[in-house]
């Protein structure tokens, strides 16, 4: 037995590629999450409109490294102790994506793999959805092909839709048999662990409420990034010990200037070097 997940939970991740549900924070904690993130994430946006060109805003994107409670919620225990079970005690935060699906609306999530584009080797980093308000599948949860993440990286192609939240609308080239997925309801404050190589999608919103969560990429520090450029990465716990990438600071107050100007480096070299990866099945 790990720190918090049990030897059956592990199995279970082991064959089905997720694991699920988990509880990070009680509701209290992920309301207060879930208000200074609108309030944060409003603001940015409106002083620093939209890339051009960009599906996801740069507040959806390492917010970790501009709002305090996504510094936070990076750093939970539980979360931490539930990946330290899975991937060792170094561990680095790579990536995070804001999933905020606005009630009503008809943005969607097309069948991916997310490793496609990050250029990470071996193929160990885990994602940590958790929940800031009711992810059900009425408010379009997270859905999986359990197992899937055996097969793989498969080839995708970048779908034109801008209503796919991808940053890139990245979709499986060849549509899988969705018959057999399984959905990811999640309440405020739970989260779920995903493979990287995972078959998952998300249907449109169609409840009263914004669909909210934070998708967090967990890598052991063992992991590379295989493109020319030279990423940066936020140690979480342990130790960063192969320096493969440069160490992000944390945030001391919301959009502080540092933070913003550490946000827009990490961003700027992630574009570049997503835009130059192949994709990974030529790699592996
Ligand atoms: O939030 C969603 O609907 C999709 C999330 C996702 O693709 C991910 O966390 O990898």
């Amino acid at each position: 037995m790990g720190r918090i997940l049990t030897a059956a939970q592990v199995e279970a991740y082991e064959r089905d590629g997720f694991v699920t549900p988990l509880r990070a924070v009680d509701a209290a904690q992920a309301g207060r999450w879930r208000a200074d993130l609108e309030q944060s994430v409003r603001a940015f946006d409106a002083a620093n409109p939209a890339v051009a060109g960009r599906r996801q805003a740069s507040s959806r994107v390492k917010p970790y490294l501009l709002f305090r409670w996504a510094a936070e919620m990076v750093r939970n225990a539980a979360i931490l102790d539930a990946v330290e079970d899975l991937v060792g005690p170094d561990i680095l935060v790579f990536h995070t994506t804001l999933w905020w699906k606005p009630a009503g609306t008809e943005n969607y999530v097309p069948w991916h793999q997310d490793g496609t584009y990050f250029g990470l080797a071996p193929f160990e980093h885990v994602t940590a959805w958790v929940a800031l308000s009711p992810s059900t599948e009425e408010s379009g949860c997270v859905t999986i092909l359990p197992g899937t993440h055996r097969d793989g990286q498969l080839p995708h192609y970048d779908a034109p839709d801008p209503k796919a939240m991808l940053s890139r609308g990245q979709t499986l080239k060849a549509v899988p048999d969705s018959s057999r997925a399984v959905p990811i309801p999640l309440r405020p404050g739970e989260f779920s662990l995903h493979h990287t190589m995972v078959m998952h999608s998300s249907a449109p919103n169609r409840s009263a409420d914004d669909r909210i969560g934070l998708g967090i990429s967990y890598i052991p520090a063992r992991v590379r990034h295989v493109g020319e450029t030279r990423l940066s990465a936020t140690l979480v716990r342990g130790a960063n010990t192969h320096d493969h990438f440069d160490l992000e600071p944390e945030p001391v107050s919301d959009m502080d200037a540092a933070a913003v100007a550490a946000h827009a480096d990490s961003i700027a070299r992630f574009w570049t070097a997503s835009e130059s990866i192949p994709e990974m099945s030529l790699v592996h």
